[in-house]
């Protein structure tokens, strides 16, 4: 463990924060998994934060003119370069404080939130050079599975077989056809000291890795799986059974890199089958019994190599 993290004994139901950092009456579409997953990691986060988030549904939901959900300081970037930003933002504290501008024993998290078309494609070069720099702030993915706020095209977290406006099945194809990139092993290439994949399912799980993410002196990254109705086919009232689906067929497994040692947090021991969770989606519908038995394959054979780099805690 970090000694960063001695003094944290952990959100629970009884100790939850009061405060909203992201205030109701956004534009998010109903049972937007998305937008829950901003609202816990800003609770876990507290008000002493300033946060950059690139352009994509969260942007767009929170802040028509002249209203906005930012109840902390909040810039919004361009679609590519939320990471640059938010090392921006941080050196600049760095060089207040040493000027003895800004006081310098008072803690101020940086935070960039980005989805997946921001983090895994056009932000992908400016997230890698922040991580490696060092710089001291988190980013946070909130991975759809595609570019939403634009009209659901693929991204490269986009999963295999699924339909998307750029992705579709018909004679030639059968849906997206390229598997879903790993970011956090990306993440954890760089010798970050936190690495963690999260869900709003989870939702103290989720709060307690992002307060540690901004806890750990240097960057941390967390990606969270964010169920999206409107983009993917599903009810909004199927949003959290997805997202524990998700988990439980070990589809998007829970785990930490800590200092480049995984962690897992929720050891999938009975797992169900991925078709319980494909077959509840409308851009999975044309898939065959191949195809999912082909998905099924992959998610098997990625849990055992996971199971081979972690521990359980
Ligand atoms: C350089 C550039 N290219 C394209 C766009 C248009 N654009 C804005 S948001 C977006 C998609 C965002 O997708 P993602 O990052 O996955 O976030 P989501 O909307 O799904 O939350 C696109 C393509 C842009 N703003 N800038
Ligand atoms: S399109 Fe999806 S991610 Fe965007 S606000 Fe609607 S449900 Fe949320």
């Amino acid at each position: 463990m970090r000694k960063e993290w001695a003094k944290f004994k952990g959100f629970s139901a009884k100790n939850l924060p009061k405060e909203e950092p992201l205030a109701p009456g956004h534009r998010a579409c109903q049972g937007c998994g998305e937008v829950l997953a901003l609202r816990l990691a800003l609770k876990a986060l507290g008000l002493n934060v300033i946060a950059v988030s690139a352009t994509g549904c969260m942007e767009i939901i929170s802040s028509p003119f002249p209203y906005t959900s930012w109840r902390v300081p909040w810039l919004h970037v361009a679609f590519e370069n939320a990471a640059a930003v938010a090392s921006g933002v941080e050196a600049a504290l760095k060089a207040l404080k040493r000027k003895g501008r800004f006081p310098k024993n008072r803690r101020v998290d940086v935070v960039a939130f980005a989805g997946d078309g921001g983090t895994a494609d056009i932000g992908l070069q400016a997230l890698s050079g922040a991580l490696e720099r060092g710089h001291d702030f988190v980013y946070i993915c909130l991975d759809n599975e595609a570019y939403m706020n634009t009209g659901v095209q693929r991204s490269s977290c986009t999963p295999y077989g699924a339909m998307t406006t750029t992705s579709p099945p018909g004679a030639r194809s059968f849906g997206q056809m390229t598997w879903k990139k790993n970011v956090p092993a990306i993440a954890a290439a760089h010798n970050i000291p936190y690495v963690a994949t999260a869900t709003p399912a989870y939702f103290l799980d989720l709060m307690n890795k992002v307060k540690k993410a901004a806890l750990v002196d240097g960057p941390a990254y967390v990606h969270i799986y964010s169920p999206c109705p409107t983009g993917w086919g599903t009810k909004g009232e199927d949003s959290i059974t997805l997202a524990k689906l998700a988990v439980e067929t070990r589809i998007f497994p829970l785990y930490e890199v800590i200092d480049g040692k995984y962690y897992l947090t929720r050891k999938v021991t009975k797992p169900k089958p991925v078709e319980e969770y494909l077959k509840r989606q409308r851009r999975f519908r044309h898939l065959t019994e191949a195809q999912i038995r082909e998905i099924q394959e992959r998610v098997d054979a990625e849990y055992e190599r996971l199971l081979k780099l972690a521990e359980c805690l």
